[in-house]
């Protein structure tokens, strides 16, 4: 995760100018609740963040505000390095993931800390983390899908067993064909095979590749924060 090819970091410095346009549309009253004047490392965080979001696989929206500012504001990055000289990398992508949020919501005078639940959101992001790293997927090739039989102990288990159902539901939500299904160590991850997501692209996408599919964390992972969302 600390460990980026080259190929992404200059692919990562060349959006950062750009996802700073689409910050900077977001902190006017945008979708994250943002208000008043954006500190300039809330920006930098955010930025960074944003980038993520875009490398994880975020579509129409955020894509077009990428292409779109690209030209205005492709030399941003430059300058902010050469004026500031700071650092933007929070060091471990879940710590920098609770920092977005926890911005997020000191920036929003209407955020409700009564309802703020910031530890959910962690025990979430070590699902992600077990789920990303210490699960395993053995895939099955079906005739007309594939099969993965995702298993784990403990901590692992756990989380597979909360994250893989609910990412079927979000799947399905965007017209997957998938199913779920419990297993004593795990569980039986079945994605069926349809002209939008063909046999031979599913099984190049893999175990991850699937359960990466959609925009849904970003926006949940606030949610989780602000006690509007169950953990999954
Ligand atoms: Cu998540």
């Amino acid at each position: 995760m600390s460990k980026f090819p080259c190929k992404t970091t200059l692919a990562v410095s060349a959006l950062l100018g750009a996802t700073a346009y689409a910050v900077a549309q977001m902190s006017t009253g945008g979708p994250m609740g943002m208000h008043g004047p954006v500190q300039q490392g809330d920006m930098m965080s955010q930025m960074h963040s944003q980038m993520m979001q875009h490398q994880g696989g975020m579509h129409g929206g955020m894509n077009d505000n990428m292409n779109g500012g690209m030209g205005m504001h492709g030399s941003m990055h430059g300058q902010q390095f050469a004026v500031t000289g700071a650092p933007i990398s929070p060091g471990q992508d879940a710590f920098g993931t609770i920092q977005e949020i926890v911005q997020i919501l000191q920036s929003d005078p209407k955020t409700d800390w009564s309802k703020v639940n910031i530890d959910a959101l962690r025990q979430h992001l070590i699902d992600m983390n077990e789920v990303t790293i210490h699960a395993a997927a053995t895939p099955r090739l079906l005739d007309n899908g594939i099969e993965f039989t995702v298993t784990g102990e403990g901590r692992t288990l756990e989380a597979v067993k909360r994250m893989v159902p609910a990412h079927v539901n979000e799947l399905r939500e965007t017209g997957w064909r998938a199913t779920s299904d419990d297993l004593p160590n795990g569980v039986k991850l079945t994605v069926l095979a349809s002209e939008a997501q063909p046999l031979i692209k599913l099984k190049a996408l893999g175990f991850m590749g699937i359960m990466v599919q959609g925009g849904h964390h970003q926006p949940h992972h606030l949610m989780m924060a602000t006690g509007q969302f169950p953990m999954h």
